[in-house]
């Protein structure tokens, strides 16, 4: 189990009493530091733009949201570090080729790319580059074998002395989660920012279902 992040680690609210529910009082800001980085997880134009094949309405306020925090974690000296969706054209991974998904960040397209207005300040970890499902900016899996592969991520964080993430980006139920999650049983302590992340809802309930899951792993969500 996960310990729960202490509020001088990761994100808290301010002015907010013991029992008064959590919407309540102002969001206090996340406190970065060196040893907490920012890890801004698939924010690509094909999730972020109404444009995008794969769009998360309302993904636009994220954006703004992201780069705000991206602008503190670098005045706070927090690492940021990016994860990118990146696929061949014909993966399991896409619906027409026997997946879930309409065909979106496909390697080297506009619908790849990072936004434009995203500040990129750290290394971009790429996903899925080998045709696997890449949901976790942590690992990828080979669709047939099942295998797990880690991708250099957890590597990158170790190396900058962090201990603590802030895991924002699309998709709350997909890559936001499965990367938060990963990030916990990896040890490090999580918090999520709910205004900087947004559920695709490919199934009614899977935002809610990723909430709890995430609460579950210890993750702060504020
Ligand atoms: C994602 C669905 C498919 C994500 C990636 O970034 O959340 N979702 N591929
Ligand atoms: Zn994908």
């Amino acid at each position: 189990m996960v310990p729960v992040i202490p509020h001088s680690a990761a994100v808290g609210r301010a002015g907010r009493g013991p029992g008064l529910p959590a919407h309540n009082g102002p969001v206090a800001p996340v406190n970065f530091g060196p040893g907490v980085a920012l890890v801004v997880v698939d924010l690509q134009n094909d999730f972020a733009d109404p444009r995008g094949s794969l769009y998360v309405a309302g993904a636009e306020s994220v954006v703004g949201a992201v780069g705000e925090l991206v602008d503190r974690a670098l005045a706070a000296g927090s690492p940021v570090l990016y994860t990118q969706d990146w696929h061949p054209p014909h993966t399991p991974h896409f619906a027409p080729d026997g997946g879930i998904w309409p065909v979106h960040c496909v390697a080297g397209t506009w619908g790849a790319e990072l936004v434009p207005s995203l500040a990129v300040v750290g290394p971009v970890v790429r996903k899925g580059t080998g045709g696997e499902d890449g949901y976790s900016g942590f690992s990828v899996r080979d669709v047939s074998t099942g295998e797990v592969v880690a991708t250099e991520l957890d590597r990158l964080l170790r190396e900058a002395g962090v201990e603590a993430v802030v895991v924002c980006g699309l998709a709350l139920d997909y890559c936001v989660k499965e990367t938060a999650l990963d990030a916990a049983r990896l040890g490090y302590r999580v918090a999520v920012p709910l205004h900087a992340t947004r559920a695709v809802e490919l199934h009614p309930g899977d935002g809610d279902r990723a909430l709890e899951a995430l609460q579950s792993a210890g993750a702060s969500l504020s």
